[in-house]
């Protein structure tokens, strides 16, 4: 029994040939898989079969599978249902025809108004050196009460964070001001559009009749379109979930909690709408419990993405080891490995793709440049973990 139950596929975050770490690093850490995107082709253009092959190619010679495209970005158009969303639907669509025809059928994107994920410092030092990203809610606080100064910020945060942000402000260098702004709107890697204060506070005033309600009916009407698609062509899509999974700057979230995701599942009822499982993501929403949110949409997990966050009162946090944190990483692995039965007992041997997510930049790392989040060893060390928790689990079920 034990043998046709479905592996994780180890897969790997791979910017594309600009990605410091080469491809056989990648293989050298023991994933199978990569997962990228075209990043070059501006969102919202046709992905064409030529550019995804010539880049399935390169994978391919360095004896690796693309296993899932995170992302293609869904242009803000569609998630403010205005201006061209249809032509940029049509696109959406022909880009996942066009993954397909080149036997590429996973495809992550995230709903997130404006910004895809955000943190307050990329180099938070930990007490052995390594560095982790943090997200600091008295942090993102100053940066929306005294440097955006948007309108009604102070209903956003609560009287001690606003206090405290006061004070903070006060301290702060022009350096780090200027730091802390270009860390939140200049994007991190994966973000397609780079913003300047000006055009953010600009992109802020269109989302003043969005609300949460209403880029949840943007989002169905998206599925209705794409899912068809999808299924038609036999691809995956899966949603991100927020991150950080509570509202910043005002803006709308629908990809934050258990409720969330049942709605989602629920606007398209089709396998081919689906859920990439970020516990990183997730795991920062202090009323989200993990292992029991993956049980309840387990069957339309298509990509996992595992992580540790370790959480703070005020709603700060910072990314933990994989195995530590606020994240019982154990549990959840019992509950997804539980899952690969229950797929195994239906007779779906795929394996399910996850990549270690994030990871500390430490050792020799230190001295070298990555993409915020994906340095090599602090990713391998999380690889080397999930993978001994896998097979630890695996190993114990497979005896009782
Ligand atoms: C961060 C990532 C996100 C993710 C997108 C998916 O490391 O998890 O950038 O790729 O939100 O569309």
């Amino acid at each position: 029994m034990a043998q046709n139950i479905p592996w994780l596929e180890q897969t790997w975050r791979w910017f594309g040939p600009q990605d410091p770490i080469p491809l056989q690093h990648i293989r050298q850490a023991g994933a199978t898989g990569v997962v990228t995107a075209l990043h070059h082709i501006p969102n919202g253009t046709v992905w064409s079969v030529e550019e995804i092959r010539r880049r399935k190619e390169e994978i391919e010679r360095a004896g690796l599978r693309w296993s899932v495209v995170e992302s293609v970005p869904v242009h803000e158009d569609i998630k403010q249902a205005k201006g061209d969303c249809e032509r940029y639907l049509a696109n959406y669509a022909q880009s996942l025809r066009n993954l397909a025809t080149c036997g590429i059928k996973v495809v992550c994107y995230n709903f997130m108004p404006l910004l895809d994920w955000t943190r307050t410092d990329l180099a938070w030092t930990l007490p052995d050196g390594a560095e982790a990203l943090r997200f600091d809610a008295i942090e993102a606080a100053v940066f929306d009460l005294h440097i955006l100064k948007r309108e009604g910020a102070e209903k956003s945060h609560s009287p001690d964070v606003i206090a405290k942000a006061e004070k903070l402000h006060q301290r702060l260098s022009t350096n780090h001001l200027e730091k802390l702004t270009q860390t939140i709107l200049l994007g991190l890697p994966g973000t397609v559009e780079d913003m300047t204060i000006e055009e953010f506070r600009a992109a802020l005033n269109q989302y003043k009749e969005i609300d949460s309600a209403q880029l949840r009916k943007n989002h169905a009407a998206f599925l209705r379109h794409v899912v068809p698609v999808a299924e038609e062509c036999g691809a995956s899509l899966c949603i991100h979930p927020d991150d950080p999974p509570f509202s910043i700057f005002g803006l709308p979230r629908i990809a934050s909690t258990a409720t969330d995701l049942d709605a989602i599942l629920a606007a398209v009822d089709s396998p081919a709408n689906g859920i990439t499982f970020c516990s990183g993501s997730l795991g920062a929403h202090p009323d989200n419990d993990l292992p029991a949110i993956f049980r309840r949409v387990a069957p339309r997990v298509h990509f996992l993405h595992l992580r540790n966050v370790l959480r703070e009162a005020n709603g700060s946090f910072h990314e933990a080891e994989h195995l530590g944190g606020s994240t019982d990483m154990a549990a959840l692995m019992l509950a997804i490995v539980e899952e690969l039965y229950h797929r195994a007992a239906s007779g779906n041997n795929t394996p399910l793709p996850m990549r270690p997510d994030h990871g500390h930049r430490m050792l020799g790392d230190l001295q070298h440049k990555f993409y915020a989040g994906y340095s090599a060893i602090g990713r391998l060390r999380g690889l080397a973990e999930l993978r001994g928790l896998e097979l630890g689990i695996r190993h114990m079920l497979g005896r009782k």
